[in-house]
């Protein structure tokens, strides 16, 4: 396969996916707009040398200088950690981004769309976007939605959060089409915290029954995308009716400092951050670690 000349990949994943081997797509906008520096540079190494330590090759996705580059090396991640203004890209943003040269660090929705066109199947990340807390005034809903509808790449999560609408989100994934796994536990779960309250759609318990689940749809012609939702590890989540008090106050505040369109996200994960001191913040690096060791046993399973 030629890759588009907007694709910059490392030598080593332009190598491994001619061969084949497994790679792991990784986003950028958790770096950016979801992690307080140096923690966001030091988590992006850590979850790459997970990756790397289960046998699969991690490609962190990001605009620098006109490119989408596919793989990320110790100084691009530097910079991309310490710069400010860099562009929140989704899936409205990222040409804007490439065609002017601006950095952007890409979404779940963009780099979905990027790991689909360097032939990347599998991606792991903290959590998706989804349908706000509010939505029918709002009309909040996140463009990885729709990503997930139509760009073939299995996304691995820890479930939607809390501040999102999760059963709205759930009634979008179906009608977008988009199987909803949870990976070993009958119950989604809630990014922070291991329940939601809600059942799972459908549950699986090894990597190799996703991989078989995507083989499957790609036989099929099927053109979107699977959702794996993974819980927290025991150890690291903050149980649901801790984190929803703060979840609460942090939306207030959104809502109070009239924050709309692409700034609710970030702003709420900072709100959060603060109002838990940190703790919000060890759950997250925990549960995208976990995310990378099961994507990267995900594609490995593909791979073989
Ligand atoms: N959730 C997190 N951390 C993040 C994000 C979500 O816990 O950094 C980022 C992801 O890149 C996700 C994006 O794709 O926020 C969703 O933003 P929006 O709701 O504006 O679509
Ligand atoms: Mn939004």
């Amino acid at each position: 396969m030629t890759l588009s000349s907007l694709l910059q990949p490392t030598a080593e994943i332009a190598q491994a996916l001619a061969d084949g081997k497994p790679v792991v797509a990784l986003e950028s906008t958790i770096i950016t707009h979801g992690m307080p520096y140096p923690d966001n540079v030091a988590t992006a190494r850590q979850v790459e040398a997970d990756i790397r330590e289960r046998g699969a090759i991690p490609a962190t996705i990001a605009v620098l200088d006109g490119k989408i580059r596919i793989g990320l090396d110790d100084a691009d991640l530097e910079r991309l950690a310490q710069a400010t203004g860099v562009m929140k890209c989704s899936r409205a943003d990222l040409a804007l981004a490439v065609a002017t040269g601006r950095p952007g660090a890409t979404t779940v929705a963009a780099t979905m769309m990027a790991a689909r066109m360097a032939g990347i199947h599998v991606f792991a990340t903290g959590g998706i976007g989804g349908v706000h807390k509010g939505a029918e005034l709002s009309f909040d809903v996140s463009a990885d939605l729709d990503e997930l509808g139509r760009t073939p790449v299995c996304v691995v999560a820890a479930g939607a959060k809390a501040l999102l609408d999760i059963p709205k989100t759930l009634e979008v994934l179906e009608t977008r089409g988009v199987p909803v796994v949870a990976y070993g536990v009958d119950e989604l779960p809630a990014f922070w915290s291991r329940k939601s309250g809600l059942a799972a759609p459908f549950r699986l318990d090894s990597a190799a029954d996703i991989a078989g689940l995507l083989k499957t749809r790609s036989e099929m012609g099927d053109h979107g995308g699977v959702l794996i939702a993974n819980p927290v590890p025991q150890a690291d989540e903050i149980p649901q009716d801790e984190m929803g008090v703060f979840i609460d106050k942090a939306i207030e505040m959104a809502t109070a400092q009239k924050v709309t369109g692409k700034g609710v996200t970030p702003f709420v994960l900072d709100a959060i951050y603060k109002l838990t001191a940190g703790r919000s913040l060890a759950t997250n690096i925990a549960l995208v670690r976990n995310n990378a060791r099961l994507a990267a046993d995900i594609a490995k399973a593909l791979a073989a």
